[in-house]
């Protein structure tokens, strides 16, 4: 009997290991790829992966006919809570938010038949946004981590596309003190949206990140806020990816001011966006890529606020 439950012990003690040896081999199995991927795209390849900007898709041409004067429309925000530079003794932060200006129609709401809709984009420090959709239901950030916070918000399309009027866009920074939070979880929403990475949690570049706190930004000085691309695009969605970002306080050169916006993926070639406008990529190849936007000045310095003008982002295509 002893010899039998020894050999129990035995295979499954075998079983666990062989488990954890299939993990951590595809673990690093899909860092290789990264780095290959990335090694390939700097010695280009022929087999890299080769992208064109193209005009704003004809889909959304056509949904933009369907929507009245709502593209036209000025929809401003403001943040009734949290307010700026309050203390939050809480992990769980509840965001309220007003809607005005010139909407033309404009509302968000997500179409139960779609799944889609207009929503606002919300955005914990400088992690992924997550979308909110009906501003009169609550929106709460839960597990949020003791320490400084920004939250930023502005308006968006049905297919993402922010409004970029006056107005549009607000940034609130708040403590949590004392919250309690768990911070090998990380942040989500009350809908159970994920908005941070937890301190355990490796991030797309696979390095461990530091549970999600502010950056040292200041609101007066320009400010990129990097919105799109974001998650995984299918099939017809993953033909046209489009890049879409916030600007405060800064002009483009293309629009006479001195600042430009760079961005590159995969750690390909650097090409910059001179007015203030989304584009479109098409060329997008299966698997992971990386997206970095950054904003720079007319000679390609970096404009450091925060660290939050330069920001990288691993999607996934799916064709
Ligand atoms: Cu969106």
């Amino acid at each position: 009997m002893k010899i039998i439950k020894y050999a129990t012990l035995l295979v499954a003690f075998a079983a666990l290991t062989a488990c954890e040896t299939a993990t951590n081999t595809n673990t690093n199995a899909n860092r290789t790829n990264i780095n290959a991927a990335n090694m390939t795209n700097t010695n280009a390849a022929p087999t890299a992966q080769t992208l064109t900007e193209v005009p704003r898709p004809q889909k959304i041409s056509d949904e933009m006919k369907t929507r009245g004067e709502q593209d036209n429309a000025a929809p401003t925000i403001t943040v009734v809570e949290p307010k700026n530079n309050s203390t939050v003794n809480n992990s769980t932060v509840r965001v309220k938010l007003a809607l005005s200006g010139d909407l033309k129609g404009y509302k968000p709401m997500k179409d139960m038949t779609t799944g889609m809709g207009n929503h606002i984009h919300v955005i914990l420090d400088n992690q992924p946004y997550e979308a909110y959709y009906n501003l009169d239901s609550e929106f709460e950030l839960r597990n949020v981590a003791d320490g400084e916070h920004t939250l930023r918000f502005f308006p968006s399309r049905p297919w993402h596309e922010s409004y970029k009027n006056d107005g549009a866009f607000q940034m609130v920074r708040f403590t949590v003190k004392n919250g309690g939070a768990d911070t090998t979880k990380p942040a989500t929403t009350n809908a159970n949206q994920t908005m941070s990475n937890a301190s355990t949690a490796p991030t797309p570049q696979g390095k461990d990140m530091q549970t999600s706190t502010a950056g040292a930004v200041d609101m007066q000085k320009p400010l990129l806020t990097y919105s799109r691309p974001k998650g995984e695009y299918k099939g017809a969605d993953a033909e046209n990816i489009m890049i879409d970002f916030w600007l405060q306080n800064a002009k483009l050169q293309g629009d006479g001011g001195e600042y430009r916006v760079r961005y590159s993926v995969d750690g390909g070639e650097a090409k910059f966006v001179d007015s203030w406008k989304p584009i479109w990529l098409a060329g997008w190849t299966s698997g992971k890529h990386s997206v970095k936007v950054e904003l720079v000045d007319k000679a390609g310095n970096l404009v450091d606020n925060g660290g939050y003008n330069s920001t990288t982002r691993e999607i996934t295509v799916a064709k």
